[in-house]
C-alpha cells in the first residue's frame, strides 16, 4: 500500500510521469533497497558509543535491525547515562519505568512502555515485533511477556539514581525542562550495506515524572518512524510535544514529499514552536533524520541538541542547529 501511494504521488508530482513510465508500467512495485555505505546516527554525544556498538554489526555486513538493537542495548547498560535503562532516574515514586521501540525498513514495529525490572527494553520491543501479533505491550503485561521470553528481572534503580531521587524528593518539584541532566533519550537510526533502514529508541523518560507516565519514545510515529522507501526519524526531548505533533511520522512524511532530512527536521520543530504561538519557553525537542540515500539532518527547538554520526570514514559528534539560534 505504501509503495502504491508513493507511486501515485510521484506520478502526480512529476511532469515526466509518462516518460518515466509511471502511467503505463502496470502494478506498482515496492522500491528495492539500494546497496550503499552503511551509516548509523544517534541522538546526543553518548550516541557515539551506541553507534560504535551498531557499527560492530553494520561494519561486517549485518542488518540495520540488528545494529540498532545492539546500539540501544549499549546505552541501556550504561549506568552513567541517567536517562536510559540501567541507572536511569526514577519516576516521582522511585520506580524506574522504561519506554522503548524498534522499527524496520518494511514497517514492522514493536514497542514496550511503562516496563520495570528489565535491562533491555529494546530487545523486549523486538520480541513484541517478531513474536506477537501486536505492536505495543505496557506495564505488567510487558514485564510478564519479557519474563516469558526469558529475560531476567533485575533492579534498575542504582544507588546514584536513588540518591538523586532522594535529593529531588526534598522539594519534589516537577521541572520538566529537557536539559542535559533530565533528559537524553537514545534514538538510533541505521542503514545497512544492503540499503535497509531501521531505528530504535529507548529511555527511562523524564526524570521524576508521574508514576504511569509514558512519553513519546515508545510511540511509533512520535519518537520513531521508519519507512524503508523514504527514510527514518527519531526524537529526543520533551515527549509530550513530540506526541502531540506525531513528530517522527511528520519528518518522514515531509521527506517523502521531497524535503531533505534537514529541512524536514526544521519543519517539524517549527510545527511545535508555531503550536505554542512562537513561545516554547524552555521546552526542548530535537529531531534527527536519515534519508534512504544516507542524507542526515538534525534540528532542535533550543541550542544544545547533539547527534553522533558513524560511517566507514566518519565518527563524530555534531551540534545540531536550532530554531532559537546557534548551536550551543
Ligand atoms: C520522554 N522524550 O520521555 C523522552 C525524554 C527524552 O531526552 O527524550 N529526553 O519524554
Amino acid at each position: 500500500m505504501t509503495s502504491r501511494r508513493r507511486f501515485l504521488t510521484s506520478c502526480a508530482l512529476t511532469g515526466a510521469a509518462l516518460s518515466t513510465g509511471c502511467a503505463a508500467s502496470g502494478a506498482p512495485r515496492r522500491r528495492q533497497p539500494r546497496p550503499g555505505q552503511p551509516v548509523a546516527v544517534s541522538t546526543w554525544n553518548f550516541g557515539q558509543a551506541a553507534n560504535a556498538a551498531a557499527w560492530d554489526v553494520l561494519g561486517p555486513g549485518g542488518t540495520a535491525l540488528d545494529a540498532v538493537e545492539q546500539g540501544a542495548r549499549q546505552s541501556e547498560s550504561d549506568v552513567d547515562n541517567h536517562t536510559v535503562g540501567l541507572g536511569g532516574y526514577p519516576d516521582r515514586d522511585g520506580h524506574v519505568t522504561l519506554d522503548a521501540c524498534i522499527m524496520d525498513h518494511g514497517g514492522e514495529a514493536g514497542s514496550v512502555c511503562f516496563l520495570e525490572d528489565i535491562e533491555h527494553p529494546v530487545s523486549v520491543a523486538r520480541r513484541v515485533m517478531e513474536n506477537t501479533p501486536h505492536v505495543m505491550l505496557a506495564g505488567q503485561g510487558a514485564r510478564q511477556f519479557a519474563l516469558e521470553q526469558g529475560f531476567e528481572p533485575r533492579p534498575m534503580l542504582t544507588d546514584v539514581a536513588r540518591q538523586a531521587w532522594q535529593e529531588w524528593s526534598r522539594t519534589a518539584e516537577y521541572d520538566p525542562r529537557a536539559n542535559a541532566e533530565r533528559h537524553d533519550t537514545l534514538g538510533l537510526l541505521a542503514r545497512d550495506a544492503d540499503g535497509r533502514l531501521a531505528g530504535a529508541c529507548t529511555t527511562s523518560g523524564m526524570a521524576y515524572k508521574l508514576h504511569g507516565r509514558v512519553g513519546d519514545s515508545p510511540i511509533i510515529g512520535a519518537a520513531l518512524f521508519v519507512d524503508g522507501e523514504v527514510g527514518a526519524a527519531t526524537a529526543s526531548g520533551h515527549g509530550e510535544f513530540v506526541m502531540r505533533t506525531l513528530g517522527g511520522f511528520l519528518v518522514v512524511e515531509l521527506m517523502r514529499q521531497g524535503m531533505s532530512a534537514q529541512k524536514a527536521c526544521e519543519a517539524a520543530v517549527k510545527r511545535i514552536v508555531d503550536g505554542l504561538n512562537g513561545d516554547p519557553g524552555e521546552i526542548q525537542v530535537g529531531y534527527l533524520a536519515l534519508g534512504v540515500d544516507g542524507d542526515v539532518g538534525a534540528y532542535s527547538v533550543q541550542p544544545g541538541f547533539q547527534y553522533a554520526v558513524k560511517t566507514g570514514d566518519r565518527d563524530e559528534v555534531l551540534d545540531a542547529r536550532s530554531h532559537f539560534g546557534g548551536t550551543i
